[in-house]
């Protein structure tokens, strides 16, 4: 992979909202959850927020901390139509938890929103970027 410089926010951005359902493809389609924020949740971001791939912290109705990676925009990989939020945390769950009050503390950014030639290559970058996700909030 390339490497990348990692840029730190400077004002960290907290997000929160319900968790909703997706169109599925997180687990179904790539291996990957994600816990999409409800549409209203994007209205807490500045006005200036770049769309792109973030990490920080995540709580489930108030467990956690856990460490997180998100994406903010619109999916160029599957056109999707809206802007979503969908963090994708790493902790296992013993089960969904659709409904729950998610909260965020975005405190990094990685890279801009991207196409990708193959699902395949979409996936390989998004495990890369929940190691490199890792190690920085480990720090
Ligand atoms: P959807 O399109 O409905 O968001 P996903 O396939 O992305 O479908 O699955 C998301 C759901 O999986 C989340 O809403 C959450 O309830 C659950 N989930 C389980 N483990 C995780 C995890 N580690 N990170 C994010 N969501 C998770
Ligand atoms: N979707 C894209 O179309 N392009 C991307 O560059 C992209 N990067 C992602 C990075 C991470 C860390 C995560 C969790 C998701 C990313 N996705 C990307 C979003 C992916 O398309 C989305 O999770 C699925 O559409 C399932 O809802
Ligand atoms: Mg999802």
């Amino acid at each position: 992979m390339q490497l990348r410089a990692v840029k730190r926010l400077d004002e960290p951005v907290r997000l929160h909202g319900q968790v909703v359902k997706g169109f599925g493809r997180g687990s179904k389609t790539l291996g990957i959850p994600t816990a999409n924020l409800p549409q209203h949740a994007l209205e807490q971001l500045p006005a200036d927020f770049s769309t792109g791939i973030y990490f920080g912290w995540a709580s489930v109705d108030g467990a956690g901390p856990f460490k997180m990676v998100t994406s903010v925009g619109w999916n160029p990989f599957f056109d999707n139509k809206t802007r979503t939020v969908e963090p994708h945390l790493l902790h296992e769950f013993p089960s969904d938890f659709y409904g729950a009050e998610i909260r965020l503390v975005i405190t990094g950014y990685l890279r801009p929103e991207a196409n990708f030639t193959s699902l395949e290559s979409l996936i390989e970058e998004i495990h890369e970027e929940i190691r490199q996700s890792r190690s920085c909030l480990e720090e």
